[in-house]
């Protein structure tokens, strides 16, 4: 879809804080996208429309993940997790984007899985260090991204993990999954 197509309809889902955040996950995604081989275009697309779920109403993402049968785990843990496999869903059914690549990086975008592609984790990376993000270790997380993707990732999930812990929150399986996986398949090396 067009850029500017793609942004308008966006645009009108999200408050204006959110826009600029998702202007800069566009731009990070299109730049890793050029540094490590992906799709551009397929970036593009995946970053506008990744928070596309973000406003909607509780009850209403609660019904999705219901009826859709995504993981019935997700009402267990925190609602922050909602918007990204809703999300994935309504981009598909109300925007009418059927390209897999990008409804599984809008879907995992927050979670993580096991068996991320480029896209997933493009995504998932560029939305945790676009230029709007100011929290301890972005900085670290934005260098790494540029040198080694996974070496990137490792940090990022990691951190976030810490994040929840120190907070004594849950951390959803999928997270958990994410990170030992990258970890196992050694790909904090090199
Ligand atoms: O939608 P964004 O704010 O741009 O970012 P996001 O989709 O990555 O949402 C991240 C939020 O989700 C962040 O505040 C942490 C929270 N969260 C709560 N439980 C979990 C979690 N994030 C992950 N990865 N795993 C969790 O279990
Ligand atoms: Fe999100
Ligand atoms: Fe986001």
């Amino acid at each position: 879809m067009d850029r500017t197509k793609a942004l308008s309809i966006v645009k009108e889902q999200i408050t204006e804080k959110r826009y600029i955040h998702t202007i800069g996950v566009m731009e990070t995604a299109i730049q890793l996208a050029k540094e490590y081989g992906a799709d551009q275009k397929k970036a593009e697309t995946s970053a506008i429309f990744h928070d596309y779920a973000k406003f909607r109403p509780l009850d209403e993402m609660k019904r999705i993940i219901v009826e859709q049968k995504f993981d019935a785990r997700l009402l267990q843990f925190n609602p922050e997790l909602w918007h990204a496999p809703v999300g994935a869903y309504l981009v598909e059914k109300e925007v009418g984007i059927k390209d897999a690549e990008i409804l599984n990086a809008i879907h995992y975008h927050t979670s993580g899985r096991i068996g991320m592609t480029l896209l997933d984790k493009i995504i998932y990376l560029a939305d945790y260090i676009e230029p709007g993000r100011n929290f301890p270790g972005v900085e670290e997380a934005r260098e790494l991204a540029h040198v080694n993707l996974n070496k990137a990732l490792i940090y990022s999930v990691r951190n976030t993990i810490q994040y929840l812990l120190n907070r004594n929150q849950t951390v959803y399986p999928d997270t958990v999954d994410f990170y030992n996986d990258l970890v196992m398949k050694g790909e904090d090396v090199g």
